[in-house]
């Protein structure tokens, strides 16, 4: 269950004003930036890199989570696409459930196929409802999950399904507008979350700004998650700029 990792990100995102999480997308379009999206990743001051991605458009997968972690000193943690994409590299699972969706196989099908393997992998769990919202993109994660988005100009609807979440043990809230999202979880929605749980929120999805980013946090969000903005290995200048704008405290 949630252990060190999970502990010193949310150590670190107290002591910093927020926490910084770069998203690595392992699959092949992106192999030839790898290991300097993990430099840039490094030099801006991240707390930690997520990688996943719902399709995997090759065999390479394995290999790329092994060069990210031998270049990697911040922990790297599994986002998980799908069970297929379990890796002894990783230092920690995000253990996620699609509470925003009716889908049985993403609340728990893909749950208990992974466990096991888990279990044999050692890997730190970080038990995490998943919560994707319409975003305006038609994101691959709701193609791929088989679920329909949560409204996302309805705030109600969220923090009713927050609340379900902290009920039900989750030690992370990830509020995902879905990669390269045209809108992200409006701040207003982040706000009235984060006054009604206590777990650790996320957020990810459409942010393209540093200023949102500091947005989000001023909300209330512990960790904000950035993909497709910084996706080049020649954004390390805009990764420091979402790290500066994060780091509240700093
Ligand atoms: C996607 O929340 C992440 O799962 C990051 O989204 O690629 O839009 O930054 P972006």
């Amino acid at each position: 269950m949630s252990g060190s990792v999970y502990q010193s990100l949310l150590s670190a995102a107290e002591t910093r004003g927020g926490g910084y999480i770069v998203l690595i997308d392992p699959d092949r379009k992106y192999d030839n930036s790898l290991e300097a999206r993990v430099e840039s990743a490094h030099n801006a001051g991240a707390d930690a890199i997520f990688v996943g991605g719902s399709l995997m458009m090759d065999g390479q997968y394995h290999d790329r989570i092994k060069r990210i972690k031998e270049n990697s000193t911040i922990p790297v943690i599994f986002f998980p696409g799908g069970v297929n994409q379990l890796n002894e590299h990783f230092d920690a699972i995000l253990f996620t459930a699609v509470l925003s969706g009716r889908n049985p196989h993403y609340l728990i099908g893909e749950q208990v196929i992974a466990a096991p393997i888990v279990k044999d992998l050692g890997l730190e769990v970080i038990p995490t409802s998943y919560l994707l919202f319409d975003g305006g993109s038609h994101s691959t994660v709701e193609f791929m999950s088989g679920t329909r988005p949560l409204p996302i100009h309805r705030p109600d609807i969220a923090v009713a399904h927050a609340l379900a979440s902290e009920y039900l043990g989750k030690q992370l809230i990830y509020l995902e507008a879905g990669s390269g999202a045209k809108e992200s979880v409006p701040n207003e929605t982040v706000k009235e979350i984060c006054g009604q749980v206590s777990v650790p929120v996320l957020v990810g999805g459409g942010i393209t700004s540093p200023e949102a980013a500091r947005e989000k946090v001023e909300a209330g969000a512990i960790f904000i998650v950035t993909g497709t903005a910084v996706e080049n290995g020649e954004s390390s200048n805009l990764m420091k700029a979402f790290s500066d704008a994060i780091h509240t405290k700093e």
